[in-house]
């Protein structure tokens, strides 16, 4: 089942200077800094709050590391802004995603990968989503 919005994925050109805006604007305090190679960011998690069941809800700012990257693709279309929204599973991630292909939406990774904090992740195409590129997130202790 998917039980929480984990987060929502924002592009940005400069990292530090995007999480500076969230923390002098916001006040949020809790930064995560990780680098992902195979999905081609630096990021910067943001933790919102808890949402009870263990997990959290955050702000992930997205950095490309490469002009390959998905995101630099994405940034040189669109310009900064919103690139995808994330829901937190409660059970296992590829179930999830199999119940959602058999509905007719393609699922972009045969099996997870890894994302932030050490989750595992998979992504829905935006094509079938209504233009929304979505993420499904299993945290790492789940
Ligand atoms: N949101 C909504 N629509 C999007 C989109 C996004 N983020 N990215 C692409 N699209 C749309 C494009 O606008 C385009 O539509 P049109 O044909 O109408 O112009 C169409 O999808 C194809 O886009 P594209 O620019 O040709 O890009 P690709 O097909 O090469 O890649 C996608 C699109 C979704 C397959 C690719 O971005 C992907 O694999 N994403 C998953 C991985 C990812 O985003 N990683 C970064 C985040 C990592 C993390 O969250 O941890
Ligand atoms: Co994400």
């Amino acid at each position: 089942m998917l039980t929480r919005i984990d987060h929502i994925g924002i592009a940005c050109h400069d990292l530090e200077a995007t999480v500076e805006f969230y923390l002098e604007t916001y006040g949020f305090s809790d930064v995560h800094y990780e680098v992902n190679e195979e999905q081609g960011v630096r990021e910067a998690m943001l933790r919102i709050n808890d949402t009870g069941d263990g997990a959290a809800s955050y702000i992930q700012l997205l950095q490309p590391i490469r002009d390959d990257s998905t995101v630099a693709k994405w940034l040189a279309k669109n310009g900064e802004g919103v690139h995808h929204i994330a829901f937190g599973t409660d059970g296992d991630v590829q179930e999830e995603a199999d119940g959602i292909s058999g509905k007719g939406v393609r699922v972009l990774y045969d099996s997870p990968r890894r994302g932030s904090l050490g989750s595992r992740i998979t992504f829905l195409h935006p094509k079938d989503c209504h233009g929304v590129l979505t993420e499904l997130v299993q945290k790492a202790t789940s």
